[in-house]
Parts: structure tokens; sequence; C-alpha cells
């Protein structure tokens, strides 16, 4: 019986590894006979990624109630593609969401549901993998690029912020990764290889965020 696809979103600090095992569990569903693409949130590409593009390389100054709602616009404007192709049975893999938009602006100082607010209403994950690496594990990583959030200590606020609010999420796994990437992604596997049953066994409806 056909299905619809699953969504499923990476999550976690710059530098923990979420586009590379986005990239490979991408081939992989592919390479197994599944539709799969790839996302990721911010989308630059659009109108109002191109205004997020600049905030993040500090050629725009915007408040940051300012920018956090384009960031949560930028979601909100691909959300019937989204829908469409799910129904049509192709999963999506998608690097970074709703939960880095929260944790984000809540870590420069915002209340945590005001954080959620605009964002409540988005298309629900099936699964969303959070990776999870020790401080120093991701310090020993390649350097971090020129971007306002890539700062030690903005980093661990992020870092603070994501793990309180993603233990109380009820579709979040939290995954070690801090191994190589191949020992990383066999961890994520076994998550969905569990996810792709479960979606096949249950009621297919897509659920909503936070409401
Ligand atoms: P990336 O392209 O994944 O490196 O993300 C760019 C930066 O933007 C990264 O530091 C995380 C941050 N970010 C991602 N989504 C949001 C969001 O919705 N709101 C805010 N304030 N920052 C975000
Ligand atoms: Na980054
Ligand atoms: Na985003």
């Amino acid at each position: 019986m056909s299905r619809r696809g699953l969504f499923i979103v990476f999550e976690g600090l710059d530098r923990c590894g979420k586009t590379s095992q986005c990239e490979q569990l991408v081939n992989f569903l592919k390479q197994s006979g599944q539709k799969a693409i790839m996302k990721r949130y911010p989308d630059r590409t659009t109108t109002i990624g191109q205004t997020i593009n600049n905030y993040l390389q500090g050629k725009q100054n915007l408040s940051d109630q300012a920018i956090h709602l384009i960031f949560s616009a930028n979601r909100w404007e691909q959300q019937e593609e989204l829908k469409k192709i799910l129904e049509e049975g192709t999963n999506i893999v998608c690097d970074r969401y709703c939960y880095s938009g929260a944790v984000y602006t809540s870590a420069k100082g915002y209340d945590m549901e005001w954080c959620k607010n605009p964002d409540k209403g988005l298309i629900k994950p099936d699964i969303v993998l959070y990776l999870h690496a020790p401080k120093e594990v991701i310090s020993k990583r390649s350097g971090f690029g020129g971007e306002v959030y890539e700062k030690e200590e903005f980093q661990q606020k992020v870092r603070e912020a994501f793990d309180k609010l993603l233990q109380n999420e009820d579709n979040v796994v939290f995954i070690d990764a801090s191994g190589t990437k191949e020992e990383v992604f066999e961890l994520i596997n076994q998550h969905i290889k569990k996810a792709l049953e479960d979606i096949t066994s249950k009621d297919q409806k897509i659920s909503h965020l936070w409401v």
C-alpha cells in the first residue's frame, strides 16, 4: 500500500555534523528504492531567504524580533509545497526547522513561548534527530565560518536551550554525535528504520506543531 513520505528533521549546534548526515541519509533512502529529497532552513534561495543570508553575514541589521519572524516566514512560505511532496510519497530530510528557530532566539534572552509562537501550526516532523556531542568534541572539528551566531559563548547558550526544549518533545531522539560519521549514521539509521515501519502501520495523517 502506498504511504505518505516521512518528514525527518535534523537539529543541533553549528558544526555538529548535521549537513553531512542529511546528505548521507538522502542517498541511503534513494539507494534503497525510496523517493527522498533534502531541504534546509533557512532556505537562502528565496526572497525572504536572501534577507536572512544578509543578516547572518552581518550585512543587514535587523532587530531580534524582526529576524525571528523572518526565519519563521521562511518556513511558512513553503508549507503547501512540503505537504504535497509528503502526500505524493516522497520522504523529506530537512537540515534544521522550527526547533532551531525557537532555540537561537531564546538563547538571546527571549521567552521560549514567545519564540515558539510564530511556528505554531507548521507541519510536525515525524522524527527529529538531535545530534548531540560534548563541547570538546565539537571544538576539535573544523572552525566556524564568520556568521553572526558562530561564537563559542553564544553556542553554549544555544546548547542549553536545545537540551531544554527538545527533551520535552514527543518526536525527538537524542543522537550521540561524538563518533565517526559511520558510527553516527548507524545510530540514525536504526531510528529511521523504525520510523518507516511505524508510518506504514499507523494513521498517516499529517500533524501540526505546538497546537
Ligand atoms: P545553517 O545554514 O544551518 O548554518 O544555519 C545558519 C545559522 O542560522 C545557524 O547559526 C543557525 C541559525 N538559524 C537557523 N534557523 C534559525 C531560526 O529560525 N532563527 C534563528 N534566529 N536562527 C536560526
Ligand atoms: Na552554520
Ligand atoms: Na531556519
